[in-house]
């Protein structure tokens, strides 16, 4: 996790030497929170000049790199003055002084941010504005926030909208995915700051002799300036909190900005602790604080919209469809629910949105998880690697069920609720009903500041990155893998689970490069879909053990897009009803992996081809059994058999992508489908 820190002087005469003193030692109070590198900016001869320093290590390096300027005038004084600073833990860039933030919009330093957390779309935004003659310095994710920053601003300007810092920021906060707590300094705006955070902690403390209230006040009507032909529209009432004394005359004031508390409290005990969508305005010594509100119409500005209509283009890039698109992701974004959270040399795993109450959900009696769909799906993959590693009681409840059957749930209870949107209304009720039984809730979304992540006490951010298309792909194997590191982390306290647990974690090492071996069968994969199963009218598809997870989240996604009947079945239910459906018309998929089910596969294997049944079989490229002579097979690389569900979903992804596009369907949005379904 990095540090944030900032200091900003109004109407307090303050020299340099004291400025750069409070940006560093506020950097040295956060170094417990680990970094790789830091960096600073302040103010140069003038307000229309910011000077940079980074520096990749410790922050004494930096504060040597400082005192190494001879030609910096540290007696210069400042009555006002904006000053921010920056301790980076690498996420995109390795630890280096041109990745160090504050990252900056041009050679000229107009617009300068620090940041922490992802920026999940960087990579499109980043291609636009490459396309408008952006040059980037750094691989970082970040950087892409300060040149849209002068993009919107220049854009803006141009078409005779300038706009104010806090409308800026807003326009550009609306066009990032992920996590962020981000301050903003420009020379357009000389002595004036924005801060805005989504998912990661920010504070702002304050430091004055004047009476301080802080109040919510009905503000400015916005005019967001025109829509698309001309009218001057856009009027949006915005509500904001602020700091303000009993007169309105300027008052000599400072403020100081930072991650945690720990930074600010040698300054003052006036804190205020941002919350997400907030977007703090610093400027002439006043503090106001807005919304950023999701359904801002901020995209009528003509600038933006385009913006939006490019990313939306850009996002998809050479992909038909946002489903292939994020299949093919999946090499990465695994590697991304991952970053930062495994030790693959010491085979240990570390959930920061976890740590506070790992003890209590040790202590706890029971692991209930409750979802919907694909999200449940992925609880069903790994609750016995759960009930293995932590050997709990463990239960599965649909979300939708979960209160039609007014399960009894209790204060020793632990609830997991798993939701790629963390807002599908099933789960957020089955999420109340869980909170005032006094259950610990547990959130695993992928959407920063949902409901789901809000309301929980505690949880992970899968880092999917965003998921467009309604059939969920890449956000099933990433909640597969963050509920796998659950699982791991809550049993690092037992000896006995050591070599498991090792097996485990080498396994997570692999699976980036073992899916794609199992994208590169999709020629294979297509024929299939296209001369075996176009014209089926329903499909079962059979598997054992934890392959059970993956029938049923193959299924499901034929269903979805392909719009044909499909049953995952276990198979070891076969002889109790659904063998009477087997015969050579019925198409059928066996999923049989070299695990301990093996045996037991193979049986039904031979059960369904003694009726007449011809399975496609999804198998273990080193598996040379003669059963698999005259059939047809899709071979997958092997993993150790909690992880194999994530390897072997690619084939069935892909399978029901290329059918539901051979029938003329779009499987980005199935009909009758939503995304998120917000209504019970
Ligand atoms: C699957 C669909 C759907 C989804 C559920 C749960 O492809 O997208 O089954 O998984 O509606 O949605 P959340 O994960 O957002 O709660
Ligand atoms: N994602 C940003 C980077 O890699 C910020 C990381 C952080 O939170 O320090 O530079």
């Amino acid at each position: 996790m990095c540090g944030i820190f900032a200091y900003i002087n109004f109407l307090v005469e303050r020299d340099r030497k004291y400025i750069l003193n409070n940006l560093l030692v506020g950097l040295s109070r956060l170094e417990y929170r680990g970094y790789d590198s830091a960096g600073l900016c302040i103010d140069g001869k003038n307000d229309q000049e910011i000077l940079i320093y980074k520096q990749v290590g410790k922050v004494l390096a930096l504060r040597q790199k400082i005192e190494e300027d001879k030609d910096l005038d540290l007696n210069k004084t400042f009555l006002s003055h904006s000053g921010m600073a920056h301790t980076r833990w690498a996420t995109h860039g390795v630890p280096s002084e041109r990745n160090s933030h504050p990252h900056r919009s041009d050679p000229s330093n107009e617009f300068l941010v620090v940041h922490n957390g992802i920026i999940t779309n960087y990579k499109e935004l980043r291609a636009i504005l490459e396309k408008y003659g952006f040059v980037f310095e750094s691989d970082t994710d970040t950087e892409a926030v300060a040149k849209l920053a002068k993009y919107i601003y220049d854009s803006q300007k141009k078409a005779g909208n300038p706009l104010s810092f806090t409308a800026l920021v807003k326009a550009v906060c609306k066009e990032l995915d992920g996590a962020f707590a981000l301050i903003f300094k420009s020379v357009h705006y000389p002595d004036e700051m924005v801060a805005a955070r989504r998912g990661s902690p920010l504070l702002i403390g304050v430091r004055t002799d004047k009476k301080m209230k802080v109040d919510f006040v009905d503000v400015e009507e916005v005019v967001l300036g025109e829509d698309q032909v001309g009218n001057q529209q856009n009027y949006r009432r915005v509500q904001s909190r602020s700091f303000f004394g009993e007169d309105t005359t300027p008052q000599p004031i400072e403020y100081i900005l930072a991650s945690d508390a720990s930074a600010i409290i040698e300054h003052t005990k006036k804190v205020l602790y941002l919350e997400d969508d907030d977007v703090a305005h610093i400027s002439a010594g006043d503090l106001h604080i807005h919304r950023l509100r999701r359904d801002d119409n901020m995209s009528s500005i003509r600038t933006i919209q385009t913006l939006v209509q490019e990313l939306a283009q850009i996002q998809k890039g050479n992909y038909a469809h946002f489903m292939a698109k994020e299949i093919h992701e999946q090499p990465e974004s695994v590697i991304n629910t991952m970053r930062g959270r495994v030790d693959f040399n010491k085979f240990s795993v570390n959930l920061g949105g976890l740590r506070s109450q790992l003890t209590n959900i040790r202590r706890s009696r029971r692991i209930i998880f409750s979802a919907c769909g694909t999200s449940f799906h992925s609880c069903v993959a790994t609750k016995s690697l759960f009930a293995e590693l932590t050997d709990m009681a463990i239960s599965l409840e649909l979300s939708s069920t979960f209160l039609d059957e007014r399960l009894p749930v209790y204060r020793d209870d632990v609830c997991i609720f798993v939701s790629q949107s963390g807002e599908t209304k099933d789960t957020l009720l089955a999420l109340q009903y869980c909170k005032e039984r006094g259950a610990l809730c547990v959130g695993v979304t992928n959407t920063v500041g949902s409901t789901i992540s809000r309301e929980t006490h505690c949880g992970v951010h899968i880092n999917a990155g965003p998921e467009i298309s309604v059939a969920s792909t890449k956000a099933y194997t990433s909640q597969y893998i963050a509920l796998t590191l659950i699982a791991l982390q809550l049993s690092d306290d037992s000896h006995q689970k050591t070599a498991r647990r090792k097996e485990i974690i080498e396994g997570l090492y692999s699976l980036s490069n073992n899916i794609k071996k199992a994208l590169a069968q999709e020629e294979t994969i297509k024929k299939i879909a296209t001369q075996q199963f176009k014209s089926a009218t329903s499909l079962i598809l059979l598997g054992r053990g934890y392959q059970g997870a993956t029938c049923l989240e193959g299924a499901l996604k034929i269903k979805e897009v392909c719009y044909i009947h499909a049953e995952g079945i276990f198979a070891g239910e076969l002889k109790h009803g659904p063998l009477a459906l087997i015969d050579n018309t019925m198409p059928i998929i066996l999923v049989m992996n070299k695990d301990r089910h093996y045996s037991d596969v193979e049986n039904a294997f031979k059960q369904v081809t003694a009726r007449g049944g011809n399975p496609i079989v999804i198998c273990n490229e080193d598996d040379d059994s003669s059963l698999f002579h005259n059939m047809s097979t899709i071979r997958v690389p092997r993993t150790v058999d909690a992880l194999q569900g994530i390897i072997n979903i690619i084939p069935l992804q892909l399978l029901s992508y290329h059918l539901a596009t051979q029938y003329g369907y779009n499987p980005d949005s199935p009909r009758n489908l939503a995304k998120s379904v917000t209504t019970a």
